[in-house]
C-alpha cells in the first residue's frame, strides 16, 4: 500500500458564508447555527433589495416600483403565453420565449427544491407583423406583476412590437432570481414598470477582418447585447487584411481573401446569425468599407491598388495598404453585386459604406489614375482627389440604391469628406448619417451637428474597446493604451457632447477593432464595458458612475452566468460590501 498514515488528507472545515441584508445595505456576515434562517438572504436577493431599481440594467426610464417580498416560484411551471399565435411574428415570439427560459435555467447553479407558485406570463403585442427592427421601431414595454395571494403569479407584459415585448421579457429575466441558499427560484410579489429607450441606435461595431471571430463568439456577443438591450450589431465584415464573407455573386473574394477555408462566414452562417440576432432584439448592419480598407480577396480583379505598398506610411494609415481604383468601371459592377448579396441577407434599414482613412498618396502614385484625372482636366491637389473620391462615392451610392430598390440611408465614418470644406457637397445630410470616431471634443462633431447631420458616436476617447491605435504598429511598447475604464464609458453621455443638438444623435456604438483581439478575447474586451454604454443610451443617464456601480456589478455577474467571459471590474469584496467601495 502507498498509504501514509501520518499524512491522511482531510478536508478543512468549510466556512458557511451566507448573507444578511438589512434595509439598504448588503453586508456579508457569517451565519451561525443559531441564526434565524428567515433572515438570511442569498446574494441575488440582496441585490434585488439593496440596489436601485431592483438591480435592473439598463435602468428603466419610466415608472419602477417593485414589491418588498420575494416569493418562491415553481421553476417547472413557468409558462409564457402570447396573443400572437397564427400571426407572422409567432415563430419569433416562441424563440424569444425559449431564450427567456434558457436564461433562467443558466442562473440555476445548484439544485431546485420542490414547491412554489406557478407563473404565467402573458405577452400582449399590438403590432403582430413587424419582425424587422428599424430606427423607428418602438421598443418600449410595460410590465406588471400582480400580488398573487396564494394562487399563481401573473405577469403581464404589454408592448407595441415584438421588440418591445422582448425587452420586457429581458427585464423579467432580471427580476427572476435564483436563491442559492434555499435552492429555489424567486420573484417579486409585485411590480409595475414602464420603460422605453432614449436613443434608437445602440450598438457595437466589431471588426472580423484583422482577426477572424468565430460564429460562436459572435453569438456570445449578440446574446450579451440582447441582455443589455443593445440593438445594433454593426458588422465590419471585411478590411484589407482578410475577406471572410462568402458573397454568392463574387465567390472568388473569400476564396482568395479568407485567412483559411474555415475562416469564412458562409451564407448559412450569416443567415443563422441574422436570425439569432433578431430573436434577441438585435439588427445586423453590414459594413462594406471602401474605397480604403480593402485588400485581400481583390488581388485578381484589377480594381485594387497599393496593396502591400512600401514604405506603408506613405500609402495608408495601417499596413498592408490597399485601396480601390475609382477609375475602373467594372469596380462598380462588383460593388453592386456585393451590396446586393448583403442587402438580401441582412435586410438592414441602413447600410454602412465605410469611407474612412483614404490616403491620396496611394492614388497619386498610380500612373493610370493620374492620367485618368488629367484627361478630365483635373490636377492633383487634395481638392482633385476629393473629386475622385466623390466619383467613387456617388457611383457606389447609386449602385446601393439600385440594389435596395430605394434610397436606403447610408452611414459613413468621419473622414476627409466630412470636414467642413467638403462635407455638404460630398455627403448630403438627407442621404448620409455620419459615424464619428474622433475624440469627443473634436470640432468635427460640432460642425456636423451645426450642419444638421444625424450622427452616431463612436468617439475614440470613450467608446474604443480595443487597445489603442499605434500600440501594435508604431511603438511596440504601449500595449492596451489607453485602456478605457467602464466609468469613462458610462460618463460619455451624448447630451454632454451634443448639447441642445442631442436630438440629432441617433445613438452610439462601442468599437472593437481586432488587430489585438480574436475569439478568445472578444468577450473580455467588450464586456461589461459595452453594457455601461448600453445604460447611457437606454436611459440617457447623466449621473456619475458611482450611483450605477452596484447594479453594474450585478449585471456583470448576469453576463458571466450566460456564458460570457466578461472581465472582472472590482474585487468580489465590493459586491459584498457595497457601502465600502
Ligand atoms: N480600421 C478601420 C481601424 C480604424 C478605423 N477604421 C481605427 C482608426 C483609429 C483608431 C482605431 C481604429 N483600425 N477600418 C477608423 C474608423 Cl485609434
Amino acid at each position: 500500500s502507498i498509504e501514509n498514515p501520518n499524512h491522511s488528507i482531510s478536508s478543512p472545515a468549510k466556512p458557511v458564508w451566507k448573507w444578511q441584508c438589512e434595509k439598504n445595505s448588503c453586508q456579508k456576515r457569517r451565519i451561525t447555527d443559531q441564526d434565524n434562517d428567515l433572515a438570511i438572504l442569498s446574494l441575488p436577493a440582496c441585490r434585488y433589495f439593496c440596489s436601485t431599481s431592483a438591480g435592473i440594467w439598463p435602468i428603466p426610464t419610466g415608472e419602477v416600483s417593485v414589491g418588498d417580498r420575494l416569493i418562491k416560484v415553481n421553476y417547472y411551471s413557468i409558462d409564457v403565453v402570447s396573443n400572437t399565435s397564427d400571426t407572422p411574428i409567432n415563430a419569433l415570439v416562441q424563440e424569444a420565449i425559449k431564450e427567456f427560459k434558457n436564461d433562467i435555467k443558466s442562473s440555476i447553479t445548484s439544485g431546485i427544491n420542490p414547491g412554489g407558485l406557478s407563473v404565467v406570463v402573458s405577452l400582449g403585442i399590438s403590432d403582430t407583423t413587424t419582425n424587422r427592427l428599424t430606427l423607428d421601431t418602438p421598443e418600449g414595454y410595460s410590465l406588471k406583476i400582480s400580488d398573487p395571494g396564494s394562487s399563481s403569479i401573473k405577469v403581464d407584459i404589454q408592448a407595441g412590437t415584438f421588440f418591445g415585448a422582448r425587452n420586457g421579457l429581458q427585464t423579467l429575466t432580471q427580476l427572476i432570481i435564483y436563491d442559492n441558499i434555499r435552492n429555489e427560484v424567486q420573484m417579486p410579489n409585485s411590480a409595475s414598470i414602464t420603460d422605453k429607450p432614449a436613443f434608437a441606435h445602440r450598438g457595437i461595431v466589431l471588426d472580423t477582418s484583422r482577426n477572424f471571430i468565430t460564429t460562436s463568439a459572435l453569438k456570445r456577443t449578440i446574446k450579451a447585447m440582447g441582455a443589455s438591450k443593445l440593438n445594433t450589431f454593426h458588422w465590419h465584415l471585411t478590411d484589407t487584411h482578410s475577406f471572410p464573407y462568402e458573397s454568392a455573386s463574387l465567390p472568388e473574394l473569400h476564396r482568395i481573401g479568407a485567412y483559411d477555408p474555415s475562416k469564412v462566414y458562409t451564407r448559412q452562417d450569416v443567415k443563422d446569425l441574422v436570425e439569432y440576432a433578431r430573436v434577441r432584439g438585435v439588427k445586423v448592419v453590414p459594413e462594406f468599407d471602401a474605397p480604403a480598407h480593402v485588400g485581400e480577396g481583390w488581388q485578381d480583379t484589377g480594381y485594387l491598388v497599393c496593396l502591400n505598398a512600401q514604405p506603408w506610411q506613405i500609402y495608408c494609415v495601417e499596413p498592408p495598404c490597399g485601396q480601390f481604383d475609382p477609375t475602373k468601371e467594372g469596380l462598380y459592377d462588383a460593388i453592386e453585386d456585393l451590396y446586393g448579396d448583403m442587402l438580401e441577407q441582412f435586410e438592414p434599414d441602413v447600410f454602412h459604406m465605410g469611407g474612412d482613412e483614404v490616403t491620396f498618396k496611394c492614388w497619386e502614385n498610380t500612373t493610370s489614375i493620374v492620367e485618368w484625372m488629367r484627361a478630365k482636366g483635373w490636377g492633383t491637389t487634395d481638392r482633385d482627389f476629393v473629386k475622385l473620391w466623390n466619383h467613387f462615392q456617388s457611383n457606389a451610392l447609386e449602385r446601393l440604391y439600385k440594389k435596395a430598390g430605394r434610397e436606403i440611408p447610408a452611414i459613413m465614418w468621419t473622414s476627409h469628406l466630412t470636414t467642413p470644406e467638403y462635407l455638404v457637397e460630398s455627403l448630403p445630410k438627407d442621404k448620409y448619417y455620419i459615424q464619428v470616431w474622433s475624440e469627443s471634443d473634436d470640432d468635427q462633431i460640432k460642425q456636423l451637428l451645426d450642419n444638421g447631420y444625424k450622427i452616431i458616436l463612436s468617439n475614440s476617447d470613450a467608446l474604443y474597446m480595443d487597445c489603442g491605435f499605434g500600440s501594435w504598429v508604431a511603438t511596440g511598447n504601449n500595449w492596451c493604451s489607453p485602456y478605457i475604464g467602464w466609468q469613462k464609458v458610462y460618463e460619455n453621455n451624448p447630451s454632454k457632447i451634443a448639447g441642445d443638438k442631442v436630438h440629432q444623435v441617433l445613438g452610439a456604438e462601442a468599437a472593437l477593432w481586432t488587430e489585438q483581439a480574436d475569439s478568445s478575447s472578444v468577450d473580455g474586451r467588450l464586456w461589461p464595458r459595452a453594457a455601461a454604454m448600453a445604460e447611457v443610451l437606454w436611459s440617457n443617464a447623466s449621473t456619475g458612475w458611482e450611483a450605477a456601480e452596484h447594479r453594474f456589478l450585478a449585471h456583470r455577474e448576469r453576463l458571466v452566468l450566460m456564458g460570457i467571459d466578461a472581465d472582472a471590474i472590482e474585487p468580489e469584496w465590493c459586491r459584498q460590501n457595497e457601502e465600502n467601495c
